[in-house]
């Protein structure tokens, strides 16, 4: 009995130093991990590591798909109208929420309640703050206006000069920047600073923002992104984000890094790669591009993702999971975002009644797509 007791005790010991150790080595793991990542901002808040680290184990995974304003509003649904519930078209489709939340400041820089697409700032927050304490991710690009001649970003004057050192709008600029700072620093869950991926300047080797080819230098591109950068994270401690760089498909000429402002200001490689109703061409550059920024990355020890994408109105049939799926399925993008659901000839995902509606949900069901459960699960089918 006493010998019996006596080893009854120490294998109660035994198993729990085992535990400790086990738990420490999985912890010094996760740090070292972390520790090994080179970040934009080398002052990053824990919860930035934390979504770097996040993401690296998606891409082993599978790929967490996002949506474009997912919770502000869908077809037929706004959440200004009923702010006591948190809807997403994905949701009423598939039962289960995007794993990534895009969100757009356009207009904050004005100082504006809401955005370009009448988003409330005030929403926004409450829409980031909830989705991040559900374990979503979250990303913001920013459709500013044209600083020189006031009109939108479509605006094609020229304006890059005049903003960055040496620019008449610099303090414009400054301003603007700081709006943003202010609105970034009241994304907090729970005493952490929500960690962010920020898009700026999206779809630069495209000419149809004011930031884009033949709208500006290459030079004047990279003198912008990086002192937007040094703004944000140097002025303003602005230390909750990644940043995302995301030119648009690349022409058979377009050199991926023609725009790229340097490895010390960028996180995450993207790209943005629209389906214009040519579903062959479509995939050719999905699988094209991807290749090419998963070979940047890799050599860059960086993250990549899908940065935009989508079919509008998605009335091929069996898009999601022929036409899509097949191109990204061994791509090893950690994310894929879906353009925003705005109007019936607007929308970029299924929502309830839609022609693509089981497409979809088989689409979801395979083995790479990860909604929100499938980030906290193993997606085992
Ligand atoms: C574009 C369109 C516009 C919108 C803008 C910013 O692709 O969806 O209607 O204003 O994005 O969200």
């Amino acid at each position: 009995m006493i010998f019996n007791q006596k080893a009854f005790k120490l294998t109660t010991i035994f198993a729990i130093l085992i535990v400790i150790i086990t738990f420490y080595s999985c912890k010094f793991v996760i740090k070292e991990e972390i520790s090994e990542v080179n970040l934009v901002d080398k002052k990053a808040s824990k919860s930035v590591l934390k979504l770097h680290h996040k993401l690296t184990e998606i891409t082993k995974k599978g790929v967490a798909i996002g949506h474009q304003d997912a919770t502000s509003y869908g077809i037929g649904w706004n959440y200004e109208n009923d702010t006591s519930l948190i809807k997403s078209d994905i949701n009423e489709v598939v039962g289960d929420f995007p794993a990534v939340y895009g969100f757009d400041i356009g207009h904050l820089e004005l100082a504006n309640e809401a955005n370009l697409d009448a988003v409330n700032f005030n929403s926004m927050r409450k829409l980031i703050i909830n989705a991040y304490k559900n374990g979503g991710i979250i990303t913001i690009s920013w459709h500013l206006d044209n600083p020189t001649s006031g009109g939108d970003s479509w605006d094609k004057t020229p304006a890059v000069k005049d903003v960055i050192t040496g620019g008449i709008h610099k303090e414009k600029y400054d301003l603007w920047v700081s709006r943003v700072a202010d609105f970034l620093k009241t994304l907090n869950y729970n005493g952490e600073e929500i960690p962010i991926i920020f898009r700026p300047y999206h779809e630069m080797n495209g000419g149809w923002f004011w930031w884009g080819e033949g709208n500006c230098t290459a030079l004047e591109y990279k003198q912008l992104w990086q002192e937007t950068v040094v703004l944000l994270r140097d002025k303003h401690n602005i230390h909750n984000l990644l940043y995302a760089y995301s030119p648009n498909k690349l022409n058979p000429d377009d050199d991926y890094l023609k725009y790229y402002p340097g490895d010390e200001f960028v996180d995450i490689l993207g790209i943005d790669i629209y389906d214009f109703n040519n579903a062959n061409a479509y995939k050719n550059s999905v699988i094209n591009d991807l290749n090419i920024v998963k070979k940047i990355a890799s050599e860059k020890n960086k993250l990549y993702a899908f940065t935009e994408t989508g079919l509008e109105k998605i009335q091929t049939p069996k898009w999601f999971t022929e036409v899509l799926y097949p191109a990204i399925e061994n791509s090893g993008i950690s994310y894929i975002l879906f353009w925003r659901n705005a109007r019936l000839d607007h929308h970029y995902m299924p929502f309830k009644g839609h022609v693509s509606e089981t497409d979809f949900k088989q689409f979801i069901q395979l083995p790479k797509t990860l909604l929100l459960k499938d980030l906290k699960t193993n997606k085992n089918k």
